[in-house]
């Protein structure tokens, strides 16, 4: 294969402009009910589904084409409770040592959350998402990527729209600090960790908040020029 070789664009699908409007709208209606639980059930959901998701965050668009992430999937009941027991502490930290600060604990107020986490090790999966600083194509180690936030940032955005889409219920966690994850995952010091997904079935009595259903209107968050 040569450098700058080209294939035709022989796989996308034209829509006219009545299609593009209803599919567009479905998509909206489908992507509006999803919603981030802190309840989760236990019941299984299939390896394939989440290997299926992944392979959709991995065809998300990076830095040139450097695809700098690396997706840990837990199932490990043992790993589950080491991230939970070690996510509690931080959060604890984040949360009763008030390390967070009051500005940070007073806009969480109305999530409702606290430093408890038994969903970690409630749900079927859950999913860590690493960032490259370097590696390149071939993860070599050694040649930089680029953009990788935004990249890793699409990517997972990616993954939570799959698993969505798919019909699981997720959350993103951040504990903070996220360092103890790579231990735990068996990472080196070349990734860092982005995010903990969660995902599962939501139990049955889940709730979202109330706070987290409010979206800025298209006037607030756009302008067309
Ligand atoms: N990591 C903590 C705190 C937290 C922070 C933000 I910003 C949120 O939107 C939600 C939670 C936690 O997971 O509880």
């Amino acid at each position: 294969m040569q450098p700058h070789d080209r294939l035709p664009l022989d796989d996308f699908v034209e829509y006219d402009a009545e299609q593009m409007v209803r599919r567009s709208r479905e998509h909206l209606d489908h992507i509006r009910r999803r919603h981030s639980i802190r309840t989760f059930s236990d019941k299984p959901v299939p390896r394939l589904v989440i290997e299926n998701c992944i392979l959709v965050a991995g065809s998300a668009p990076s830095g040139a084409n450097h695809q700098p992430w690396h997706f840990v999937v837990i199932s490990s009941d043992e790993v589950k409770k080491q991230i939970r027991e070690q996510a509690e502490l931080q959060e604890r930290r984040f949360y009763d040592d008030k390390c967070a600060g009051e500005e940070w604990l007073k806009a969480l107020k109305p999530l409702g959350t606290d430093a408890n986490k038994p969903y970690l090790e409630v749900a079927p999966w859950l999913i860590v998402v690493f960032s490259k600083k370097r590696g390149g194509m071939h993860d070599d180690g050694e040649t930089t990527n680029y953009y990788v936030h935004e990249s890793v940032g699409i990517a997972t955005g990616f993954l939570l729209n799959a698993l969505h889409s798919s019909g699981l219920a997720t959350l993103t966690h951040t504990p903070k600090p996220m360092g103890f994850l790579s231990k735990v995952c068996g990472r080196g010091d070349n990734e860092r960790p982005f995010m903990l997904i969660v995902a599962g079935y939501p139990a049955k009595d889940a709730t979202i908040p109330l706070h987290a259903t409010h979206k800025k209107s298209l006037e607030e968050i756009s302008s067309f020029l």
